[in-house]
């Protein structure tokens, strides 16, 4: 590790050994250590989520009555385009960075990353590229949406078009540089004594996640770097003018957009898969289930981009094919679904902020998940291709999966990360208030798409009103509940009670040491006393391959 130097313990007064801890000025710098890095990655992610929450509250203002009278149509496809990204590419995906940056290491016993320099680089590659995208609203924002279809993003607001490109192949490199860092710690740098099935859940799906984004998302730079050559160069790659074809870049994009759902939602799964059996005093309902699944969920995920194409004339044998894929996907999510519900039941719950939030993960994804399976469908999907149908699906999934979980994991982990315990009140109060607005906001979106209601417009027919003000009237429940959050988070710094080792009483190793943990992550070696997993079993009937029934059989002799 390359910042051991100035890490050895310095001896105090009376002769006991302290080590030191990290200062304040080395969350601004280029450090190399894997839990600066990660709370680089959180902190930098929560300041787009902020900026892209705002431009969300701004449309949802806009679309509070049907004509465009709060902004103009053109600044709402800006608008509309930047919140998109920004949500996307500097929030959900940074933050699943950071979480992995900071407990993979910790939770396999190892003292950093595998490469802590191209970590590090991978981290600073982040604030310039949000920062030029935010710039590109000096000289006009692009307004294509997050998708860039050409022609459209061929002709509108291509200044900020170029630069859109430019800031995506950045935020792409770093999440490669990234990639490489999990898989190659993951596979390599755990400690002796833990197989690869006895590592945390958070550890596997992070090895699926690593592995679509190296797949993916080199196909999305290639289209994005051909985009700008039509763009600057008058080339005509997908320019239908000059005898392009768009429906190239759409497969293009979507061989990486779509799996990156799944890079956006399998580092939540994993988080789920670490929050609800510590905070259920349950082992975990099918640990190989579950780590296969994100394995399969990955495989899948790659074949199956062109349902968002069913109404680009896509032959229809193609189009059984993309909806037959796309429907056994909910298999391997559905068993995780399953295994979680498994592992909540008969539970000694505590339902404190954390698992708060991990229960509204599981239901909101549910309905995320379920719609999804609706979509699937071609003749469905013909119905409410472009409507407000498809804005409340991936809602429900980017949102109320990703979010939910991205919640639940700083409640869980906010103790080790900062050695203050969070204010369980102030936390049930920002989870009631961001399930509540959540759902007002999103719920009747299903309502308008199924009635025809298209989506990215900001004039709309007025029989939609009624609903998309009761929309926009949650989006500012939504707004609201930022602040229970915001008051938690300073508060807990500065007041919260102090957080010892392991305040959860949990298994996976981070909670080994100290919190937050010394510079080398361990003052000795970690010991592995048990699987990660197993809350609630004595120890003699661990005999390291146990059956699950009989784990489970004694879990429950023992508790009733
Ligand atoms: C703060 C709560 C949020 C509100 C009120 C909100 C609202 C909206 C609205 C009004 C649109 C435009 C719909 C249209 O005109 O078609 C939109 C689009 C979108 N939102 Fe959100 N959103 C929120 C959070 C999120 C989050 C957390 C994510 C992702 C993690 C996200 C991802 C997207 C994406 C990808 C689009 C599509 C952009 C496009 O069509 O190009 N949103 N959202
Ligand atoms: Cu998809």
């Amino acid at each position: 590790m390359s910042t051991t130097a100035e890490a050895n313990t310095t001896a105090t007064e009376n002769g006991q050994s302290v080590h030191p801890q990290r200062k304040w000025q080395d969350y601004f710098g280029f450090s190399t250590d894997h839990k600066v890095i990660g709370i680089q990655y959180l902190v930098t992610a929560f300041f787009f989520y902020f900026i892209g929450g705002a431009l969300a509250e701004v449309m949802r203002t806009e679309l509070s009555t049907p004509d465009p009278d709060f902004v103009q149509p053109e600044f709402y496809n800006q608008l509309l385009t930047m919140h998109g990204t920004i949500m996307l590419f500097l929030w959900i995906i940074p933050a699943g960075a950071g979480f992995a940056n900071y407990l993979i290491p910790l939770m396999i016993g190892a003292e950093d990353m595998a490469f802590p320099r191209l970590n590090a680089v991978a981290f600073w590659m982040i604030p310039p590229a949000g920062i030029l995208l935010m710039s590109s609203f000096y000289n006009g924002a692009p307004q294509a949406g997050w998708t860039s279809y050409p022609p459209l993003s061929l002709v509108s607001g291509k200044s900020g078009e170029e630069i859109w490109i430019l800031s995506l192949l950045l935020l792409g490199a770093s999440s490669i540089f990234g990639a490489i860092n999990f898989l190659t710690t993951i596979l390599l740098m755990r400690m002796p004594e833990m197989d690869i099935h006895s590592m945390p859940l958070f550890c596997w799906s992070m090895l699926a996640t690593s592995g679509l984004i190296l797949l993916g998302t080199p196909v999305l730079a290639a289209a994005l770097i051909l985009l700008s050559f039509d763009l600057i160069a008058g080339t005509a790659f997908f320019n239908p003018s000059g005898g392009g074809d768009p429906i190239v870049y759409q497969h293009m994009f979507w061989f990486y957009s779509h799996p990156a759902v799944y890079i956006m939602i399998l580092p939540f799964f994993g988080v789920i898969s670490e929050v609800l059996p510590v905070h259920a005093r349950k082992p975990i309902f099918g640990y190989r289930a579950i780590a296969y699944s994100s394995l399969a969920i990955s495989f899948l995920g790659l074949i199956v981009w062109a349902h968002h194409m069913f109404s680009s004339g896509t032959p229809g044998w193609l189009r059984m094919f993309f909806m037959a894929t796309t429907m056994i996907i909910a298999v391997p999510t559905g068993i995780k679904v399953f295994s979680w519900c498994a592992t909540l039941w008969g539970g000694k719950l505590d339902l404190n902020s954390a698992l708060l939030f991990g229960v509204g993960f599981l239901s909101s994804f549910l309905i995320g998940g379920l719609s999804g399976v609706m979509v699937a469908s071609v003749p469905f999907d013909i119905h409410v291709h472009d409507t407000y149908f498809i804005v409340a699906h991936f809602h429900y999934v980017l949102f109320g999966g990703s979010v939910f979980g991205l919640f639940a994991a700083v409640y869980h982990w906010f103790p080790k990360m900062t050695g203050r315990m969070v204010n369980e009140t102030w936390g049930r109060l920002h989870f009631a208030m961001t399930f509540i607005g959540f759902n007002i906001t999103f719920l009747p979106m299903h309502q308008l798409g199924l009635q025809g209601m298209n989506r990215r417009i900001a004039l709309y027919d007025p029989q939609f009103q009624t609903l998309n003000m009761v929309c926009t009237i949650g989006s500012y429940i939504l707004a609201l509940s930022t602040f229970p959050f915001i008051i938690n988070v300073v508060w807990s710094l500065l007041k919260g009670k102090k957080a010892s080792r392991n305040p959860w009483r949990a298994l996976t190793l981070e909670w080994q040491t100290s919190s937050p943990p010394i510079i080398e992550n361990f003052e000795e070696e970690p010991v592995l006393w048990a699987g990660p997993y197993e809350y609630g079993i004595d120890e003699e009937s661990i005999d390291g391959d146990e059956d699950l029934d009989e784990m489970l059989a004694a879990v429950s002799s023992e508790g009733q």
